[in-house]
């Protein structure tokens, strides 16, 4: 069944990384697998792009932009268009192979891409909506404007939680705007991104427009670290952990390039004292556990009101004792496994470092006697202050601190470094208004009787602080993948200057 499904979406036993007009396919080059983290076998194998092949790639992408960005922007559209009606085709496939290269359950590797098809329809909304803006000249006969242009060949770099979608907010946006992309997606799903550039890459040719999209899985220092100096590429979008941020950001900045950066979250829910529970514990065991904790938004602290602090804890633990863990494309399951190893070790480490610390663990946190990196999600008391609850761990673990007044809570929630995204279950108007407030929650995202995972494409999507500042997806995001341009016009036969200076000559 898996073999059939790899033929399907092309997927062979090995396949070339690299790819712009075609695959690239030199000989000699390092291969790596991608290992199923249910089964811990190999799906299928990976040639490593090389310095040659970064090269290739990223001087199609500059040839292509050539062309592409004096395209109309609606044209470049229906390019998007036909790429969402593409990815519609192939949606249970795809999701099966994201689901059986990360782990992630099938209704999540299904909608990571109905994610992307939302986001190819937003981005062809887009397409006629690129709009600048008329501005009131001080000068007589002038007149003043903004446009905005495509900014050039962009470098995409993808996290393996998120192997599609985060590609998606970034290419469907940056083609409408003009732009080409070079994408360097996680080593740890490489196939879902061949996939993806075998359905895209196929779309634009049959437009008339190959190139436009390119490929390029390598390694950190071969392709990674070439793309951070390359001023080929005037944007550099990566989403990966706070520390890889830090570096791109300095890296990057060091040739005034620009960045997006999406980074790692410590998100938090308030369940107040009007809360409704029933909503409240199903929404914080959906982004608590959901994706096995390993979304940038995973719910990483709940922040309960004292007087609902043992109830709530109940509830939570009874829910967790429910939940099925086990291989993610079976109906039912709703937690898959760990990426790997590694990140089996991290869980366990930080529980470790929780208790030592003066936390106890409500219940779950063992691993399961099976092959694959199953854990069991794990629930830990904690107190206020504790060094590990700073820190994001990519796992199932949800720390749970009490609080006595609405300012506590809050102070709370803003006392870690990262900014991601925050969440409040009340019933209290004011206190609803006080948390999304200037003086409420400082992260990129403020949910009310939501959880903090599962944003829509439609908001812009990114956190503050440690997080990285920058905005994907929706909203004016598209700002961010061209360039402002102020012009003035004079349509008169005098030359005034502005700020009423003379130069009479
Ligand atoms: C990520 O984990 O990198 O809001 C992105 C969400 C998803 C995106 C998560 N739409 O949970």
């Amino acid at each position: 069944m898996f073999d059939d499904l790899l033929k399907r979406l092309g997927v062979e036993p090995v396949n070339p990384g690299a790819c712009h007009e075609r695959w690239i396919d030199h000989p000699g080059t390092e291969e790596q697998e991608s290992i199923n983290p249910a089964t811990g076998r190999p799906l299928a194998r990976v040639k490593l792009a090389g310095r040659a092949d970064y090269d290739e790639v990223v001087d199609h992408a500059v040839a292509a932009f050539a062309n592409w960005r004096t395209t109309p922007a609606p044209r470049r559209g229906e390019v998007v268009r036909r790429i969402g009606q593409a990815l519609r085709e192939h949606k249970p496939d795809l999701g099966l192979l994201i689901t059986l290269e990360t782990g992630k359950i099938r209704s999540e590797g299904e909608g990571e891409v109905q994610e992307m098809i939302d986001m190819c329809d937003f981005a062809v909304g887009l397409s006629r909506q690129l709009y600048g803006l008329t501005i009131a000249s001080e000068r007589p006969r002038h007149r003043m404007i903004e446009q905005w242009h495509p900014l050039g060949p962009i470098g995409v770099i993808t996290a393996f939680n998120f192997p599609a979608a985060v590609w998606a907010w970034n290419a469907m946006v940056a083609a409408v705007c003009g732009d080409t992309v070079v994408w360097k997606p996680s080593p740890l799903a490489p196939l879902t991104a061949l996939a993806v550039q075998r359905i895209v890459g196929r779309t634009a040719e049959a437009e008339g427009f190959p190139g436009v999209f390119g490929l390029c899985i390598g390694s950190t220092e071969e392709v990674g670290e070439r793309m951070l100096t390359d001023a080929r590429l005037p944007l550099i979008s990566a989403t990966g952990s706070c520390r890889m941020g830090y570096h791109v950001a300095e890296v990057v900045g060091r040739r005034l390039g620009r960045t997006i950066l999406e980074l790692g979250g410590n998100n938090s829910v308030i369940v107040a004292p009007s809360a409704d529970l029933d909503m409240a514990i199903r929404g914080v065991v959906f982004a608590a556990v959901g994706t096995a904790g390993q979304r940038c938004t995973t719910a990483r602290r709940l922040i309960v009101h004292e007087s609902l602090h043992e109830q709530v804890i109940e509830r939570l633990a009874k829910a967790y004792r429910s939940l099925s863990i086990g291989d993610p494309w079976q109906g039912g399951v709703l937690v898959g496994p760990l990426i790997h190893e590694q990140a089996v070790e991290a869980m366990q480490s930080a529980l470790r470092q929780a208790e030592a610390q003066g936390g106890t663990v409500v219940c779950g946190g063992k691993r399961l006697d099976r092959p694959g990196c199953f854990i069991e999600p794990a629930l830990v008391r904690v107190l206020r202050g504790m060094p590990i609850v700073g820190e994001e761990t990519f796992a199932p673990i949800l720390y749970v601190i009490t609080y006595r007044e609405f300012e506590e809570a809050v102070a709370i929630q803003n006392e870690v470094e990262q900014g991601l995204t925050s969440a409040i279950f009340t019933r209290d108007l004011v206190e609803a208004e006080r948390f999304l407030s200037a003086a409420g929650s400082d992260c990129g995202i403020a949910n009310v009787n939501i959880g903090t995972s599962g944003a829509e494409i439609g908001g812009a999507f990114g956190g503050e602080k440690a997080t990285g500042g920058g905005r994907e997806a929706g909203s004016d995001s598209w700002k961010a993948y061209m360039r402002r341009q102020t012009c003035t016009i004079n349509y008169g036969d005098q030359i005034p200057l502005a700020q009423g200076v003379r130069f009479d000559v």
